[in-house]
């Protein structure tokens, strides 16, 4: 079989939680879009550095706090070589995707957007990547305006067109929808957001765990990531920006740490990153996170990325054929990323999870945090099954027995 199928099976004994019953029954996780399970490796990581090198960083003079920031910093490289940043200076660390991008609301929009300039987005964002631009908008009496997508689930680049000669300030999208599965053309939306001169903000949660990420390919402005959703521990993101940009913002929280000099009335703030970075950090999950980076490294995000597309083909070939099920998004899996929300007629998708859970199977059932998404689709919520370089075919197998199980029991 193709190595890429084999993934899940070749890695699943680093990780110590996919050993444990569930209701008694084998633990087959289908949630790694909300959050990863973590491998030993990472676990140690932490482990490690709480029993042999706990301090703060940026401040001691003494070894184990020069260890201690040395592998904060380590990180923020492993970070910046991962997505290709120019710099590990374009690296702030955050607590998750919604920090990162709420910290580019608060210190690049609030400071640029004015009166009567038009934001975009769109209508597949999480609530992360919509939520901040609706107080941008409210605060500075900008226009917000959403692009919409087709019955497919793709973006509808015919609407985007309508606003290229329109002064639009900031364009923020979704890499990879964490409802439709869409994976959207970045490099191509990035170029439309240039011509108009606007600000290019990527929520890249579903993406940068799955595939190979390049920002200087892509050319966006600013990319936003969650250390949780690839095996690092939860507590890390990332904010990746341009320095040049970066470098004009103002911080949006203050404090220790963050700034070079104090007076009594100002004070003068640090270099990037760090003045981005106020208060003592989350190192243990920054180190967690470099030990993530170098597990799927060591795999190979192309690898992952085939994995997940040779699960997420085998899923929609066995899903469709139970009868009943409508899912969402992309017929392609190539177009996709390893996430299908679906419904199954005659029960609510929180039913189908509970029923599911019975099974010892792990499923996301509701909004997903995407209530305009869910909307659109004329449904209040689905279930969904997400995949990562863990799983397995058979898995795949025991939900679909289960799905037939409910569906003779319902009479579906
Ligand atoms: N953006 C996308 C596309 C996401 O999928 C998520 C989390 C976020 C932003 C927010 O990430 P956080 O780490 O800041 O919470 N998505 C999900 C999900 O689909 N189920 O649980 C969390």
């Amino acid at each position: 079989m193709d190595e890429a199928f084999e993934l899940g099976n070749r890695v699943r004994k680093d990780f110590p939680i996919l050993n444990r019953l569930v209701k008694g029954k084998p633990f087959v996780y289908l949630d790694s879009a909300a959050t990863t399970q973590k491998p030993i490796q990472v676990i140690e990581a932490i482990k490690n550095y709480y029993e042999t090198f706990n301090a703060n960083v940026h401040r001691g003079i003494y070894s184990i706090a020069e260890e201690a920031t040395a592998a904060y910093e380590n990180a923020r490289e492993k970070v910046a070589r991962l997505i290709n940043a120019r710099s590990p200076r374009e690296i702030v660390f955050t607590r998750n995707t919604t920090e990162a991008i709420n910290l580019v609301m608060y210190s690049w929009g609030q400071n640029n957007v004015r009166e009567g300039d038009m934001l975009l987005a769109t209508e597949m964002e999480h609530h992360s990547n919509l939520l901040p631009w609706h107080i941008l908008s409210k605060s500075k009496r900008a226009n917000l305006k959403l692009i919409g997508f087709d019955k497919e689930g793709f973006l509808r680049l015919d609407e985007l067109e309508k606003y290229k000669n329109e002064d639009v300030k900031l364009f923020a999208f979704t890499f990879a929808s964490n409802v439709l599965g869409t994976i959207n053309p970045v490099r191509e939306l990035v170029k439309y957001a240039k011509e108009m001169g606007a600000v290019t903000v990527v929520d890249a949660a579903q993406a940068v765990p799955h595939m190979p990420v390049d920002v200087q390919q892509l050319d966006c402005d600013f990319m936003a990531f969650s250390g949780h959703k690839m095996l690092g521990p939860m507590g890390i993101g990332v904010l990746y920006g341009k320095e040049r940009l970066l470098e004009e913002m103002e911080p949006f929280m203050v404090g220790g740490e963050m700034v070079k000099t104090v007076g009594f009335e100002s004070s003068e703030w640090n270099d990037v990153p760090w003045k981005f970075e106020a208060g003592t950090p989350n190192v243990e999950g920054a180190i967690g996170l470099a030990a993530a980076i170098d597990y799927l490294q060591h795999i190979g995000m192309d690898v992952i990325r085939r994995h997940e597309i040779k699960l997420t083909e085998y899923a929609l070939d066995v899903l469709v054929r139970i009868g009943e099920i409508t899912y969402y998004g992309p017929s392609s899996p190539e177009q996709r990323c390893g996430l299908i929300s679906f419904n199954l007629k005659g029960i609510h998708p929180h039913d189908l999870a509970m029923f599911l859970d019975n099974e010892g199977i792990a499923i996301r059932a509701g909004h997903h945090c995407a209530m305009l998404l869910h909307s659109k689709l004329g449904t209040v919520a689905s279930a969904r099954i997400s995949f990562y370089i863990y799983n397995i075919p058979s898995e795949v197998d025991l939900l679909v027995k289960s799905l037939e199980k409910i569906k003779r029991m319902l009479g579906i």
